[in-house]
């Protein structure tokens, strides 16, 4: 029984250090005192900072001269060997990857240290700290004033710890180890076509809070009722139990007052008169304000109603035909991940242009900045999750992480009128364990938000090989709200010419969204539009897939790979690839090739 006990709680010390905690909503909007700007680094191929020489951890150890990286030490006398110094090393960029910075770590996976110095302004005791990231690539372990807050895992959502008891009002210091090897059972797992950026891609910010304060709130249109609004809000700390706190949105005149129960929640509905539904033509977001004592947040929010009725996508009731574009996250232009406003408005502006009013966000949940930008312009948005491929199905950790980041941007972005799809995965390869899985996902999404749409990109085959007649074999089919498919007819199979030839039975009542089709092509090499690699050949490819899929009749949209050339170690071939996916309609440096051009005629033309 006492060895039990030990075990249980040696159990619940390792989990409780390495949960993150429960996630600030509106980090977005929130003030805070950034940490962005340069961070030391120690690229730390065999982890000597995280393990001694018998390979134990030192995780915990405050031991001088451990050796240990997170405890940032300086020799005290001129005898004493440390062998590292942070302040002594190079410096990163963050938020940003390693590999687009240092030549060097252009191909790195593996450990780097990061070290940033600070000092907090008016600090105040009476106040609670939180420090939170945007995102860290792939595992972030995280050390304040020499101590461990946590560990996160997963590349592309947000996390936070409190770090109260730890901060002082001068030299604190924060140490990350960021390790981005891929293994077999993440999300995702080894093999992607996309590149294994590392480091910590996104901002990086402390928040000053009150000692309740609020955590967590939500504010949607109801699915049915266009004058009803449904939230609830959240709080967290000490004085959380039967509190007053209030909903404002002064341009409704409308100012409610709730009170919490013992867990410091409320769920509310509030009647409202005619509202100016958030739309395509019409973004218009409502300033929106939450408050409980003296934590006051704000946020903009746009309320509108997304759903499907037979084949049809209805927005605000009204039929919505997505036109659509696939969309990595990397600034090609710059190189590296994208992560700033400025990358933002560079894709959805790119995606305007081609006269886009929905982008499909690939394979990954971006930055904040695109769904934010979203909502302002009026961009419809697929969000998706990274499990991509050949994921561990059978594995029950590998499951819980892909609903852990899942459930990171669902948290984020829910208040964002903007995003009307959650994609649980990427031509995921059938068996009844990944059925299990992305139905168990499919459950667990809609229980979180079952005001969005639920999808994933499925795959279609012929009915015999090399065959005209194409299905979707898929039980998944039965599960999602829209039926999406990946196709590259006339790229990887089939002769373009004869795509004309081909016949969809698609015997389905649901909406039909093709996430993918395209072809490479090498961005100023000219030839006959049979010639492969060639603007010629991706504008054939084009102007002849697009008639044919609009010609299913269940369509409702479109998003072709992809707006832009991405790196890919996948993609070896020189002259034509050299380490790029040239599926993009416009070249890494910007260069719009003849197939954007192509798309955009068929976007502005469809009568839909
Ligand atoms: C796909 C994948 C995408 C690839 C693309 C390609 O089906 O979903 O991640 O990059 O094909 O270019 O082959």
């Amino acid at each position: 029984m006492r060895l039990i006990v030990s075990s249980f709680l040696v159990f619940m010390m390792a989990t409780s250090l390495l949960a993150s905690d429960a996630l600030l909503q509106n980090n977005y909007l929130r003030k805070g005192l950034t940490l962005n700007g340069k961070w030391n680094y120690i690229v730390d191929v065999y982890e000597t900072g995280y393990y001694n020489y018998r390979w134990e951890p030192h995780d915990g150890s405050t031991n001088p001269g451990s050796g240990a990286f997170f405890l940032n030490e300086k020799p005290q006398n001129k005898r004493e060997i440390i062998e590292y110094d942070f302040d002594m090393a190079p410096t990163l960029l963050v938020p940003g990857d390693w590999n687009s910075q240092k030549e060097k770590l252009f191909y790195y996976e593996g450990t780097l240290w990061y070290k940033k110095s600070f000092d907090i302004e008016n600090f105040d005791a009476n106040k609670r700290y939180y420090l939170h990231f945007g995102a860290v690539n792939y595992r972030a372990d995280v050390y304040v004033n020499g101590k461990k807050l946590g560990v996160h895992k997963g590349g592309f959502t947000p996390f936070n710890f409190e770090m109260t008891h730890l901060v002082n009002a001068k030299d604190n210091f924060v140490v990350v180890r960021v390790d981005n090897k891929r293994a077999a059972d993440e999300v995702p797992t080894l093999n992607t076509d996309w590149w294994n950026y590392g480091g910590i891609t996104r901002d990086v910010t402390v928040y000053e809070l009150e000692q309740t304060f609020i955590e967590d709130y939500s504010l949607q249109l109801d699915k049915e009722n266009n004058k009803l609004l449904n939230g609830y809000i959240q709080l967290n700390g000490d004085t959380k139990a039967n509190a007053k706190v209030t909903v404002n949105i002064p341009e409704l005149k409308l100012n409610k007052e709730f009170t919490t129960d013992a867990n410091g929640h409320v769920k509310f509905s509030i009647p409202t008169k005619k509202l100016n539904l958030w739309s395509c033509d019409n973004p218009k977001l409502y300033d929106v304000s939450f408050a409980s004592g003296d934590d006051i947040i704000s946020d903009k929010i746009g309320f509108r109603q997304i759903s499907t009725r037979g084949s049809d996508i209805l927005l605000n009731d009204e039929v919505v035909f997505l036109k659509g574009i696939c969309i990595h996250e990397e600034n090609a232009m710059r190189g590296g991940r994208a992560y700033s406003m400025e990358d933002a408005v560079t894709h959805l502006n790119w995606a305007k242009e081609l006269g886009c009013n929905f982008v499909r966000l690939a394979h990954y949940p971006h930055n904040e900045n695109m769904v934010r930008l979203a909502d302002e312009m009026g961009m419809l948005v697929w969000e998706e999750s990274p499990v991509y491929w050949t994921i561990q199905w059978e594995n029950p950790e590998t499951y819980k992480k892909a609903e852990q980041q899942l459930t990171e941007v669902v948290y984020r972005d829910k208040n964002r009128a903007s995003v009307i799809i959650w994609s649980m995965a990427n031509e995921t390869p059938q068996s009844e364990p990944r059925l299990e899985f992305l139905s168990n996902l499919a459950k667990k999404t809609r229980s979180l938000d079952d005001t969005r749409l639920v999808s994933a990109a499925l795959e279609v085959h012929s009915t015999v090989p090399g065959g005209n007649t194409m299905v979707i074999e898929d039980e998944f089919a039965d599960v999602v709200d829209i039926l999406s498919f990946n196709q590259y007819y006339g790229w990887y199979w089939g002769d373009i010419e004869n795509i004309k030839n081909l016949k969809w039975e698609i015997d389905i009542d649901k909406p039909v969204v093709i996430s993918e089709f395209g072809a490479g092509a090498l961005q100023g090499y000219h030839g006959d539009s049979l010639t492969a690699w060639s603007e010629e050949f991706q504008e054939l490819l084009y102007e002849k897939t697009l008639p044919v899929l609009n010609a299913i009749p269940q369509i409702s949209g479109i998003t072709p790979w992809i707006i832009s050339d991405f790196r890919s170690p996948r993609r070896v071939l020189i002259p034509y690839q050299d380490g790029w996916n040239r599926k993009g309609l416009i070249s890494e440096t910007g260069n719009k090739k003849k197939a954007f051009y192509t798309l955009q005629n068929f976007y502005k033309n469809i009568n839909k």
